[in-house]
């Protein structure tokens, strides 16, 4: 009986070494939610993000987007909340930080720049409000995703400081992975 129960919780072990949640092989796949000056709202769909060789490659099914292009970016934070600014306003993921810049380039250059490296492409948005566009992020890893937050912004990305960060505005969509 003990052998067999060991048994048991040794198989439980391999499976799990195998198998870890959510991570498999190189990709992760990402819930995607609303957000507001109130917090985190509904989901609006799931983003896979798989290594490849020509680095990460996003596949976003989302739902629910005004039509055109909207700013994504992976950003330095660990949450998608609504924070205070400066003048003590709640701003929609404001805890998400700024855009993940582990070179200290503090530069908006988009993805095939080299600054920020959380820059991402454009999503571009169908008229029904729905992307399944996948976007290529060349000097990404699914490793880099872990804990940070994916930003799906209103507007869309010069992929330049002017204006500022690529001027993509309010921060719309938001998730963690990991
Ligand atoms: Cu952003
Ligand atoms: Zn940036």
């Amino acid at each position: 009986m003990f052998l067999m129960r060991l048994l048991a919780s040794l198989l439980a072990l391999c499976i799990t070494l195998l198998f870890p949640s959510r991570v498999n092989a190189g990709s992760l796949e990402i819930d995607i939610h609303s957000i507001s000056k109130d917090g985190i709202g509904e989901s609006i769909g799931t983003v896979l993000a798989s290594d490849s060789g020509n680095g990460l490659v996003i596949t976003p099914s989302l739902t629910g987007l005004s039509e055109g292009e909207h700013g994504f970016h992976l950003h330095a934070g660990t949450s998608c909340q609504a924070d205070l600014n400066d003048d003590n306003v709640s701003v929609a993921g404001l805890a998400a930080k700024g855009h993940w810049d582990p070179d200290n380039t503090n530069t908006h250059s988009g993805p095939f720049g080299d600054g920020h490296r959380g820059d991402l492409s454009r999503l571009i948005v169908n008229a029904d409000g729905s992307t399944t566009t996948e976007v290529v992020a060349p000097r990404l890893r699914t490793a880099d995703l872990l804990g940070r937050a994916l930003i799906v912004h209103s507007g869309g990305d010069t992929y330049s400081d002017i204006p500022p960060l690529g001027g993509g505005g309010a921060r719309i969509a938001c998730g963690v992975a990991g």
